[in-house]
């Protein structure tokens, strides 16, 4: 790729011949959308946990499995992570889950939007295998979105990136905890930016992902049009070591609505990832998105690329 400068960076990524590869067609039960997947890679396969909506309005989470990242993917028959009645927090349902290999723990730690009457707030489930979950609860007060927790503790505390909602704005925040119940020293990360494509809000794309530049950190920012919303994806780069400090943040989007069906659907013009697969033998970096609240898409981008621009910011 030549001249490849922040002004120019829209062809890091390059979407999937086959998008968008899961739509509510392929799900083996009635639903009204498929988006907003957290992913990982178990054993060499792709695994999603997909949001789906279904036609009552409320979400559940349901895994989706494919030997390629992009083809012939198995879907549960049934919801495979879905409201519970002890848990009134989850009474509007689970929506965008972020997933990471939580080493102390040795399993999988969620984080996903449990929609409670108080309004949207993050949860934690547990999990090592995607069958059974050991539900923590909810993590800190509404409204609160777009959460992933970093797959290591720093200085013996969880980290954790989230959205809440203060005096109206919706910048990015980093918190701290002993314990994943309680959580504190927060502070902002990265904040919208007036009159920029991510004017409106900013909130935590994909899980945060550890490079040998610091953590790469993919979020979304927003702009609003005479049309409504445009949900695009910005970069940026966090110390290895002290994830509140912001290294890098790029000036330009990467990848945005384009495409038919970035435009169709139930909520036109969003791009929303939520799930990345980072492949350091093929140099390869998916990420896993929501098109237009309605189906997913994939894109890939060579992984030295990424990093390279990113630092270039
Ligand atoms: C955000 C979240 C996402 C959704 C996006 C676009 O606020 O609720 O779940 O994909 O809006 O509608």
């Amino acid at each position: 790729m030549e001249n490849l400068t922040d002004e120019n960076p829209r062809d890091l990524f390059d979407r999937c011949m086959t998008n968008p590869i899961l739509t509510p067609m392929d799900w083996p039960y009635n639903v009204n959308s498929v988006f907003n997947p957290g992913a990982v890679e178990i054993d060499g396969k792709t695994v999603l946990l997909c949001r789906v909506e279904d036609c009552r309005g409320f979400s559940h989470l349901t895994k989706a499995t494919s030997e390629d990242g992009a083809t012939n993917w198995v879907v549960d028959q049934e919801p495979t992570l879905s409201q519970l009645e002890e848990f009134n927090e989850e009474k509007w349902g689970l929506e965008d889950p972020r997933i990471v290999w939580l080493e102390p723990f040795d399993a999988y730690a969620i984080t996903y939007v449990s929609f409670s009457p108080a309004g949207p707030q993050v949860s934690l489930a547990l999990t090592e295998d995607f069958e059974e979950f050991d539900r923590r609860g909810v993590l800190l007060l509404p409204e609160d979105k777009d959460a992933s927790l970093f797959p290591r503790k720093f200085n013996d505390r969880f980290v954790m990136i989230h959205r809440p909602i203060v005096r109206g704005e919706q910048h990015i925040w980093i918190s701290f905890s002993p314990d994943l119940t309680h959580w504190g020293e927060h502070q902002i990360l990265l904040t919208r930016r007036s009159g920029w494509w991510d004017d409106a809000k900013v909130g935590l794309g994909t899980q945060p992902m550890e490079t040998d530049k610091g953590w790469l950190i993919l979020y979304h920012g927003v702009r609003e049009t005479a049309s409504g919303s445009l949900y695009r994806v910005g970069l940026a780069l966090l110390d290895h070591d002290d994830p509140t400090r912001l290294l890098k943040r790029c000036d330009s989007w990467v990848i945005g609505p384009r495409e038919d069906y970035e435009y169709r659907g139930d909520v036109p013009g969003v791009v929303f990832p939520t799930g990345a697969i980072v492949d350091e033998e093929r140099n390869e970096l998916r990420i896993y998105y929501g098109a237009a609240d309605s189906t997913i898409g994939m894109a890939k981008a060579r992984l030295d690329e990424i990093l390279d621009y990113v630092e270039g910011c």
